[in-house]
């Protein structure tokens, strides 16, 4: 048994579309959605704004991997190519938080690191996130924090570069804004 935090982005193509598919994807294992935000790319890279959400899941059968496969299997359907480190992506899934048999997972390993090593960095990540689990914590550095209280620490222009749209992500499936 487990649950999970996964954020979710694109800034290629059907961006909303794109995020559907997530929502569509995982089907039963959604517990909530938050609102989907455009967001000012983060990383350096020169690309387009991205759409970001967050999705909370779990399954029953799951543990941690399986969070990290499915997301894979959802960017490779989304026609994701990878190719850039931090540039533009079709389609984008990071397992931020986990637990197992509610415990929270801690992991250093390169293929799947958790808590997700750039979460506590990203607003893009922590705005959603607030969304659906508004008493959220996050280790940061050794220590258990709100998210809310790190969301606070970030630079003001960070922020604001994250902003709520008006989309829908489960009834929006059949649109075409991109
Ligand atoms: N990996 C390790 N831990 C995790 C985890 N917790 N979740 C490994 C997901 N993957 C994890 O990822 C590289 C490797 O990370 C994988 O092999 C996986 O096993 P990738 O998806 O192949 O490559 P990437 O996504 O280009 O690199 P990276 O470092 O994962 O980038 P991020 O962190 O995903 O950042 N700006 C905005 N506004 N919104 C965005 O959504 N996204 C990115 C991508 C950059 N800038 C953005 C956004
Ligand atoms: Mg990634």
């Amino acid at each position: 048994m487990s649950s999970a935090v996964l954020s979710i982005g694109s800034n290629l193509g059907d961006r909303l579309a794109h995020l559907c598919s997530v929502v569509e994807g995982l089907g039963d294992r959604v517990v909530a959605v938050s609102r989907v935000y455009s967001t000012a790319p983060w990383g350096g890279v020169d690309q387009d704004d991205y759409l970001n959400a967050v999705v909370l899941v779990d399954d029953p059968e799951f543990g941690a991997h399986d969070w990290l496969r499915i997301g894979q299997q959802l960017e490779q359907a989304a026609g994701r190519a990878r190719e850039v480190r931090w540039g533009a992506r079709t389609l984008d899934v990071d397992v931020v938080w986990c637990a197992e048999d509610g415990v929270v997972c801690r992991s250093d390993d390169p293929e799947l690191t958790l808590p997700h090593p750039q979460a506590h960095n990203r607003a893009f990540v922590l705005i959603p996130w607030l969304d659906v689990q508004p008493d959220a914590e996050l280790v940061v550095d050794g220590n258990a924090r709100p998210v809310r209280d790190r969301l606070a620490e970030l630079d003001a222009a960070e922020r604001a570069g994250v902003r709520p749209t008006e989309f829908v992500l489960s009834a929006a499936a059949e649109g075409s804004a991109s």
